[in-house]
């Protein structure tokens, strides 16, 4: 598989993702201790810390080299996690997942009633460390995590729908991946008290970062193996969740989408399963989606131009030549 993401590996950012470490297991403890257990389980399940590592070097885009975040900044990435993590435990109860970071997910642990509850405490512990940090901040995660429910809703509309537009598709990924991501470089750069324009930038390289984001996971999904996955591949085929290349194949015309629409459009596995994604696979629309995928890449590191020759901005650019990266090898590109 494709080396880590170089944003994640940075020296600098180690104390700073340490103390965004202790932060977040303190944010949850609450008065029950099983409660305190429940909510912490995915905290102590790892994750990469995507969102936190933004937050705190969109912050650190203010000087030509990273220094130690500020305590406001820190919680600034807490927040985000949070809201990340209370995303996954619903997330999984909606999906009846079994699995989440290698470990059991919560709900096939404890049940969907406590999975969710846990959920909401995350969400609300997340809303009270925002609070901390101003109205702008508070109102702005709450807006995402309400762009979070509208971008899961519209793929939920969509389920098992072989006329599911390109359109459709951008709309939730914006929705339910992109604007969290943008709201983590966005929180960065406010608390951080950046100039207006360079929190513009920044909340512009996070959302088209989120967009490429989400599109490679998706290609991923059909185009890898289990083992490259390191979890079941062809998973969003098999819960009817149609993703970029395989909406263009649909729209294409010919056998090959004649074919696909036969096989999809309903619960599906074994050797149909297989059928489906090796048509995905051998057609042009991987490599079309692919390209989608660079266009974002492209545009979040050129909203970086002004900040590009300081130490964080130059780890953010590498982070989006990064993912470019990761779905090069699994598509033996
Ligand atoms: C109540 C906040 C809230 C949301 C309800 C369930 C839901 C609506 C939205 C789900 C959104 C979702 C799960 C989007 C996928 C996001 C995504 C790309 C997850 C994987 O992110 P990584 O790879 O995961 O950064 P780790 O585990 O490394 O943090």
């Amino acid at each position: 598989m494709a080396s880590p993401n170089p944003l994640l590996q940075l020296p600098t950012l180690a104390d700073d993702l340490g103390r965004v470490e202790s932060q977040l297991r303190l944010s949850v403890q609450a008065e029950d201790p099983f409660l305190t257990e429940v909510a912490s389980h995915l905290i102590l399940a790892g994750g990469k810390r995507v969102r936190p590592a933004f937050a705190v070097t969109s912050a650190a885009t203010r000087e030509l080299a990273m220094g130690p975040a500020s305590a406001d900044i820190i919680s600034g990435a807490v927040s985000v996690e949070l809201v990340h993590l209370g995303s996954l435990y619903h997330d999984d109860v909606m999906d009846d997942a079994t699995t989440r970071r290698t470990v059991e997910s919560v709900n096939a642990r404890w049940g969907n009633l406590k999975a969710i509850l846990a959920g909401d405490y995350l969400l609300a512990r997340a809303s009270e460390i925002a609070a901390s940090l101003g109205t702008e901040v508070a109102g702005l995660l709450a807006a995402t995590i309400a762009r979070l429910c509208e971008g899961q809703v519209l793929e939920l509309q969509h389920t098992f729908d072989v006329a599911r537009t390109e359109e459709a598709y951008l709309a939730s990924i914006d929705g339910k991946t992109a604007s969290l991501l943008a709201t983590a470089c966005r929180i960065g750069g406010i608390v951080a008290d950046l100039p207006r324009t360079v929190i513009e930038q920044l909340t512009h390289f996070g959302h088209s970062y989120g967009m490429a984001f989400q599109i490679v996971d998706d290609i991923l999904d059909v185009v890898a193996t289990d083992e490259q996955l390191g979890k079941p591949s062809g998973h969003d085929l098999v819960e009817g969740v149609y993703t970029l290349p395989v909406i263009r194949v649909l729209a294409s015309g010919g056998p090959d989408a004649d074919r696909l629409g036969e096989l999809l459009g309903r619960p599906i596995d074994g050797a149909e399963l297989d059928e489906a994604r090796a048509i995905v696979r051998s057609s042009g629309q991987v490599d079309a989606a692919l390209a989608a995928a660079r266009d974002h890449a492209h545009q979040a590191a050129a909203a970086l131009a002004d900040v590009a020759d300081t130490e964080a901005g130059t780890a953010l650019v590498a982070a989006s030549d990064h993912l470019l990266e990761t779905v090069r090898v699994a598509a033996g590109h």
